[in-house]
């Protein structure tokens, strides 16, 4: 079974997760992120599922409800959502990732499983789970850590291990700050994608010790994985491009996009010639739920001002309307009227673009009404005053902030 972690916040999202938790934000133009994992999982064979989630999880479980209920008990297929609904004691929520599992320990047993897959819903990827799963039971390993190669100072942000080679996990160090490099390669350092296989038995032990361990922070990364690799087997398995199911790709395509930055460069690169996550590829299928809507409309306006849109994605209930859209990607029903341009515009479900505006390099969220003649992304300085700009100078506008722009 897979048990997909989805209760994180995901904080460096700044207010794009204000509202929702990160496993439902949005990404790619139909899909929201925790598709992906549970795509992943679908392909790889895998029909029964727990979602355990936890922050602002209201849009994160309809839409797990309306775009994964297909599972069917009587072929022994299961999707539960666990909401950290206080099972085990009244004064206890998810504390970590482990208690997260923990906490559910009965549920888990009573799917009679050998192994479960533990995933985070807050990665962008393709992978065949399955190939993790069959080493870790030929390695006869307690557990199996998906790992990638990282540039050695990105590592700050991951677990970070060294392998024998056997690749069997010798060490492991929970964002370090100071990240050991791969043995010969001082550039680069093995992280962790914070994807594990565990043989049932074992971490259901292993769980019950460490609940009553009072040091603990019931996190798998911080705690578990660190403690199996001192007192047990653990394996790295390498996601490398021959797993994934996009031929030509240099490298395996793995993003984290924790950071507002991240976020739009991974949406933008969409729309490149060939971008390296292939949302095109039939065999490797990203389900979601999509809303029942008519195909995308561009049209001339009535001054004959031509609707289009080049190197973009347009989702379906669009109406591009006399405006000239470039590098953008464009959520389902997104209206957007005349005499607008918008280039390497991120925009949401709902959005509305007014007449005139003039938008570059920005997010903007769900349901957003951009008003007419809006100037973004030429002058960081005016944008800050009303809404977020990141490092990178990417703009983020939310509701909430065009609410103050209008009301001043
Ligand atoms: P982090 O990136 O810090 O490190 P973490 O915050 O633990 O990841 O979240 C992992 C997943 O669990 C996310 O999908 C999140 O939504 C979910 N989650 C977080 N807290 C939860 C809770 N209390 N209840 C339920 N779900 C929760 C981890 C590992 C690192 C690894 C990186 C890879 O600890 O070793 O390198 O992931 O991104
Ligand atoms: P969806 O409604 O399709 O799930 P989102 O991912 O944009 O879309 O989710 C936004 C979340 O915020 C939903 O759970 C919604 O109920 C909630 N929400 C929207 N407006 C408010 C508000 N003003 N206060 C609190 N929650 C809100």
């Amino acid at each position: 079974m897979a048990f997909v972690l989805a209760g994180g916040r995901g904080s460096r999202l700044k207010e794009l997760t204000d509202l929702r938790a990160k496993p439902a934000v949005y990404f790619g133009g139909k899909t929201r992120i925790i598709d992906f994992a549970l795509s992943n999982a679908l392909n790889s064979g895998i029909r029964k599922m727990s979602i355990a989630t936890q922050y602002k999880a209201h849009s994160l479980i309809r839409h797990c409800q309306r775009g994964w209920s297909f599972f069917r008990a009587e072929r022994n297929e299961y999707l539960d959502i666990l909401p950290a609904s206080q099972r085990v004691a009244e004064d206890k929520w998810y504390i970590g990732t482990a208690d997260a599992v923990a906490q559910n320990i009965d549920i888990v047993d009573s799917y009679d499983v050998d192994y479960v897959l533990i995933l985070a819903g807050d990665h962008i990827y393709k992978m065949d789970y399955e190939l993790m799963i069959r080493q870790h039971v030929e390695a006869k390993a307690d557990v199996t850590v998906g790992c990638l190669t990282v540039p050695r100072m990105d590592a700050r942000a991951f677990g970070v291990m060294d392998v024998d080679e056997t690749d069997r996990i010798t060490a492991f160090v929970e964002k370090p700050a100071d990240p050991p490099a791969i043995p010969g390669d001082p550039d680069h350092a093995l992280a962790s994608m914070g994807i594990y296989v565990f043989t049932w038995k074992f971490l259901r032990e292993l769980l019950m010790e460490d609940e009553a361990n009072l040091d603990s922070r019931h996190d798998f990364g911080g705690d578990i994985i660190p403690h199996i690799v001192k007192n047990g087997k653990a394996q790295a398995h390498r996601f490398t491009s021959s797993c994934v199911q996009h031929p030509g790709a240099s490298e395996a395509y793995w993003r984290d996009v924790g950071t507002v930055d991240a976020y739009w460069q991974a949406n933008i690169d969409l729309t490149g010639f060939t971008p390296e996550l292939d949302l095109w590829d039939k065999n490797w299928p990203i389900w979601t739920y999509a809303e029942s809507v008519p195909p995308a409309k561009f049209i001339h306006d009535q001054a004959d001002r031509r609707g289009q849109a080049v190197s973009s994605l347009v989702a379906g209930g669009c109406i591009i309307s006399g405006t000239d859209i470039r590098n953008s990607l464009l959520f389902t029903n997104v209206h957007t009227n005349s005499y607008a341009s918008l280039s390497g515009v991120v925009a949401l479900p709902d959005v509305v673009v007014g007449r005139h505006a003039n938008l570059s390099r920005c997010v903007i969220d769900r349901g957003v009404h951009i008003p007419e003649g809006l100037t973004v992304g030429q002058d960081p300085r005016e944008d800050e005053k009303w809404f977020r700009v990141s490092e990178g100078g990417v703009t983020l506008i939310t509701k909430a902030m065009m609410d103050k722009w209008s009301a001043a």
